[in-house]
């Protein structure tokens, strides 16, 4: 039942990047400049889901990477995969490693060091809700606990970014 093709049997023109499946309108214009590059957290997005840990994911762990990116997935399970996704060392804690790691993946390393630790401090600031200086699972749920889906944690990075720059 995916959503391979549209109405008339015509390719989606963006099903291949839609990893959080959304519908995209088949009618709306094809954009003219650059594709929209490859998603920055494909490689990690796969580790997360694999059983191997190391991006080699079976078909099992290619149908529960879809049910979490579904909208009808609960959304503490998404959280708690988002959360897996930017704790890039797996100690359980998104520290300021893992937060700059994300924000250069996210701004395509068009900040300066300077920019991104001014971010990170940000978000670890209004975050981290026990001040040990990381961020939690229960911190990072809060965090994003109001915003909209799956993406909210890059939203809520996004303006950050934008605020410090
Ligand atoms: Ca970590
Ligand atoms: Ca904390």
């Amino acid at each position: 039942l995916l959503p391979a093709s549209g109405r008339y049997g015509q390719p989606l023109p963006q099903a291949g990047r839609t990893a959080q499946g959304r519908h995209i309108a088949a009618e709306s214009p094809p954009e003219p400049s650059q594709p929209p590059p490859d998603n920055p957290f494909r490689q990690r997005i796969a580790e997360v889901f694999s059983e191997d840990g190391e991006g080699n994911m079976t078909l099992d762990d290619f149908l529960d990477m879809f049910s979490v990116m579904s909208e009808m997935a609960p959304r503490d399970l998404k959280a708690y995969y988002a959360f897996k996704i930017y704790d890039f060392n797996n100690d359980d804690y998104i520290c300021k490693l893992d937060l700059e790691k994300t924000v250069n993946k996210l701004t395509r390393k068009e900040l300066t060091p300077e920019e991104v630790c001014l971010v990170c401090n940000k978000v670890i600031d209004e975050a981290d809700l026990d001040n040990d200086g990381k961020l939690s699972l229960e911190d990072f749920q809060h965090m994003i606990i109001r915003a909209p889906d799956f993406l909210s944690f890059k939203l809520v990075l996004k303006k950050v970014v934008s605020l410090c720059r």
